[in-house]
């Protein structure tokens, strides 16, 4: 035998992390790529995919007059959006996933989609990215490596996720002491609908997604590690992983409240992070700063608050609907160094989707000649992914290894009817059951239909990791002694009147929720007792953009539908029994 030791690989090739360069091994001598690629995530690397992706036509370039940094890639048509009926959750007992996931048996699963990597990356190169969720010194912060042979997927990550030798050089580090990093296989495949799987193995540490190039199936990171793997650990670890936005409120005395909101996907949690205060509000001193879109992870701290992180670094943001009417710091952010996704073109190569402008564009999201009888310009589900910081309200404290302190936490869906603008939860139980009842109308962000009511307990239907039932008991054991909980609101923007019409104007206008939120905390605001909760007192909200009767309507519980939606909320919630918390029964 040789006893002289293995001398330490360069680390341009690999780690050194005797794990992770074994399974690296592993993944090569399944998927038979042509090149392995370690990614450090340095500018020039960057550059050099953006130029090979130019070269092969994965991207098109934008106006670089007016869009610097820009460019567009168009997925596969059968490509564009989060498949659920697709994705699973692996464990080794069916229960543990619960009925809200599609589950495979572990061994089954591994064989049915390694069957499918089999000499899947020939003539590719196989990408590794190691990357950070969290504030790359955060103790809250988790790794994982995705190797992948998409470019697109690589560039993404970059914008998304703390991604290249730092997160290395800490996957490294907590290697050496026995901690595990979240290991997502990723292939584009043949972007076959019929040969597409996205798994997960939360007992392993592990994804595997093979068949779609598009967001949430594709960059691991994002729904499947910093959501479904999370909210798994989460429970095991005393934490909670969500889909909230996390925002920092400031007043005019100067103090910051942070607010965490769950809407489900595509109902507006971009848009709140990113508010701009009316005119009379900012004159007051009231500013919104972002700290993070889309995922919030938090934990109790010594002090009994929950501290909250956005374990992201970019936003990956839904096009069609913004404007610089709704959302001009979404707008400003992507006017440089944005990767488009599936919207449409002028004919001068600037960036479309419905709702921006009045233009007409010249292409739409699938490069035709656009004509309106093909449908939207750009895809519903069209997105522009961007550094986060280069939003004009980025909150510095997003980069705090600490977290920020949550105040409040929002629940929210889209509901044409019966649930009002906003209203408050008598305590963190009724809150958690506010929570676990939520419903909303399906959106784009998933394939089929759109505008189909659902229960989306906590906006994390397509993305707990595991049981609903054992996740509401989760969350149902914060409230222990020494806790300081966020106080637990509802909103609801999308109330529509009899016509058709929103009722409220919201984006902007939402700040007059979010100022009734902070008065409620600070106890300078009285409110009602109704059956589903604390209701606003008249007068309380108003807009100069809502007519008084419209915001008496939007303010209202709808006596006539609540009997049906307390019928079915409670035959929801009988579906996670034996698992169901005994509050909550
Ligand atoms: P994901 O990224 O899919 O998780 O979506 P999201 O929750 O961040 O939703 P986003 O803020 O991107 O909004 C989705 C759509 O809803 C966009 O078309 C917005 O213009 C629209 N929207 C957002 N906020 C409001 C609002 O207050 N009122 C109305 N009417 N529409 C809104
Ligand atoms: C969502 O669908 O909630 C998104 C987009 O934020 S994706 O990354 O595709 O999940
Ligand atoms: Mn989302």
């Amino acid at each position: 035998m040789n006893a002289v030791p293995r001398p330490q690989p360069p680390p341009a090739q690999g780690s050194r992390l005797a794990a992770l360069n074994d399974w690296v091994d592993q993944v090569a001598a399944l998927t038979k790529p042509d090149r392995i690629h370690w990614c450090d995530g340095s500018e020039a690397e960057y550059r050099d995919l953006v130029a090979g992706m130019l070269a092969d036509g994965t991207l098109v370039e934008l106006n670089q007059d007016t869009h610097p940094g820009c460019y567009l890639h168009r997925s596969d048509p059968q490509d564009v959006a989060r498949v659920e009926h697709l994705t699973f959750v692996c464990t080794r007992e069916r229960d543990d996933a619960g009925p809200n996931n599609h589950w495979m048996a572990p061994a089954q699963a591994h064989e049915t989609i390694d069957r499918l990597f089999d000499g899947c990356m020939r003539g590719r190169t196989l990408y590794v990215v190691p990357y950070c969720m969290g504030p790359i010194d955060s103790p809250l912060a988790r790794c994982g490596v995705e190797i992948t042979d998409s470019p697109y997927v690589v560039a993404n990550m970059r914008l998304m996720t703390r991604m290249g030798a730092a997160a290395l050089a800490r996957i490294e580090r907590e290697g050496a002491q026995g901690k595990a990093f979240v290991r997502g296989l990723h292939s584009t495949g043949e972007l076959d609908p019929d040969r597409r799987f996205i798994m997960h193995f939360p007992e392993e540490l592990a994804i595997k997604s093979y068949g779609s190039g598009y967001g949430g199936n594709a960059l691991l990171g994002k729904k499947c590690h910093a959501l479904r793997i999370a909210s798994w650990q989460a429970r095991q670890e005393g934490w909670l992983a969500e889909h909230m936005l996390i925002l920092g409120l400031e007043d005019p005395q100067g103090e910051t409240h942070y607010i965490a909101a769950a809407f489900p996907s595509a109902c507006g949690k971009t848009n709140l992070a990113m508010l701009i205060p009316p005119e009379g509000y900012r004159a007051l001193g009231w500013k919104v700063w972002t700290v993070g879109d889309d995922i919030c992870w938090m934990r109790p701290g010594t002090d009994g608050r929950l501290w909250a992180i956005n374990p992201e670094a970019g936003y990956f943001g839904v096009a069609p609907g913004t404007s610089a009417r709704t959302n001009p710091n979404a707008l400003a952010t992507i006017q440089r160094d944005t990767i488009y996704t599936n919207v449409a073109v002028t004919d001068d190569g600037q960036p479309w989707w419905e709702g921006l402008d009045d233009r007409v564009p010249a292409l739409d999201w699938q490069g035709r000649p656009y004509d309106p009888a093909n449908g939207p310009a750009a895809h519903p589900n069209s997105r522009f992914t961007v550094a986060a910081m280069q939003c004009p309200s980025w909150s510095p404290r997003a980069e705090d290894p600490q977290g920020v302190p949550i105040s409040a936490i929002v629940f929210g869906g889209r509901r044409s009817s019966v649930m009002p603008l906003v209203f408050e939860a008598r305590d963190w139980t009724h809150g958690v059951r506010v929570g676990a009842a939520m419903g909303s109308e399906t959106t784009a962000a998933a394939t089929g239909a759109v505008g189909v009511m659902r229960r989306d307990p906590m906006a994390m239907k397509p993305f707990c990791g595991y049981h609903f039932g054992d996740y509401f008991a989760h969350w149902l054991s914060f409230d222990r002694p020494g806790a300081k909980l966020p106080k637990i609101f509802h909103v609801n923007w999308f109330r529509k009147g009899d016509d058709g019409r929103f009722l409220w104007p919201g984006f902007g206008e939402n700040m007059r929720v979010l100022e009734w939120m902070v008065a409620r905390i600070r106890g300078t605001a009285a409110a009602v007792d109704s059956p589903i909760g604390l209701l606003p007192e008249a007068g309380a909200i108003v807009s100069p953009a809502c007519s008084r009767e419209d915001v008496e309507r939007v303010l209202q519980v709808d006596a006539a539908g609540l009997p049906q939606e307390q019928t079915e909320i409670a035959q929801h919630l009988q579906g996670f029994r034996p698992r169901l918390p005994s509050p909550l029964v």
